[in-house]
């Protein structure tokens, strides 16, 4: 089929506002490439942006080995975060959902702009202002969760929702890729993993996605979240589940689903 970024990002669109599954576009359009599915995506988000919704930041996904592997790209990815998909309370409900998955992450949060080839994690500290334990709802709108890198890009790298915990820590107060993780579901521990599986020290998930953004003309915002990428596999969640992901030395998310 001919291809026309933008009616796939309608497409897309009418797929994640409906919550309904549709076929990978790589079985069905030929020669998409990455810089495409970054367009596509491009073209989605500002669809919601017409709608009132804001940019409030970036996600990093693909950033572990372990999850790498589970979906069989060997490249981080990244995507965009909306008002609309920040969960003020942690209670998830499934509307508007197909598969969730939910997963643990640290969040960063800026106070001053970040761009540009060159950053370091030097850079990165001196922009941020605190981190934050998060929670990332992922709802692949692709049959079965399963996706090309191609796919998932165009798809906002599987973005639903996302939770920050209340309080915020200093970046400096401990080591973060020391960070243990501990994910409960129904009181039965689902998954485990420590902060070093995201990139080897959730800061080179900031460098990196500084790098991708000053690749498509975006960077960093004041104020803006940055999603570091799962900390251990996503786990997937129904109605009436609770998850409980403890962070070691930086307290506990507990989500309910409903
Ligand atoms: C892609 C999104 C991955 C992460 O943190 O690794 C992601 C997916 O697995 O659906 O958000
Ligand atoms: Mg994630």
């Amino acid at each position: 089929m001919a291809l026309s970024l933008p009616s796939i990002a309608d497409e897309l669109y009418r797929h994640q506002t409906t919550a309904t599954e549709l076929k990978k576009l790589t079985l069905r359009y030929d020669g998409l490439t990455v810089d495409d599915a970054y367009e596509i995506q491009r073209l989605t988000m500002q669809k919601y942006m017409a709608e009132g919704a804001r940019l409030v930041g970036w996600k990093m996904g693909l950033t572990s080995k372990a999850k790498q592997r589970s979906v069989g790209v060997d490249e981080p990815i990244f995507g965009h975060l909306l008002s609309t998909m920040e969960l003020e309370r942690p209670v998830l409900s499934m509307q508007g959902l197909i598969h969730p998955r939910v997963e643990p992450e640290i969040a960063f949060v800026f106070r001053s702009r970040l761009e540009g080839p060159n950053v370091t994690a030097r850079d990165v500290w001196l922009a941020t202002e605190c981190v934050v334990p998060a929670v990332e709802v992922i709802d692949s709108r692709y049959e079965n969760f399963s996706f090309t890198l191609v796919d998932v890009i165009a798809d906002n790298a599987s973005s639903a929702r996302f939770y920050l915990a209340d309080q915020a820590y200093s970046p400096y107060a401990f080591r973060l890729d020391e960070v243990g993780v501990v994910m409960r579901l129904n009181g039965e521990v689902a998954q485990t993993g420590a902060g070093a599986a995201v990139l080897g020290h959730p800061v080179r998930s900031v460098v990196e996605q500084v790098r991708m953004l000053t690749r498509f003309g975006a960077a960093i915002e004041p104020g803006m979240v940055v999603l570091t990428g799962g900390i251990t596999e996503a786990i997937y969640v129904h109605p009436g589940d609770r998850v409980e992901i403890a962070f070691a030395g930086m307290g506990a998310i507990e989500l309910d689903v409903i």
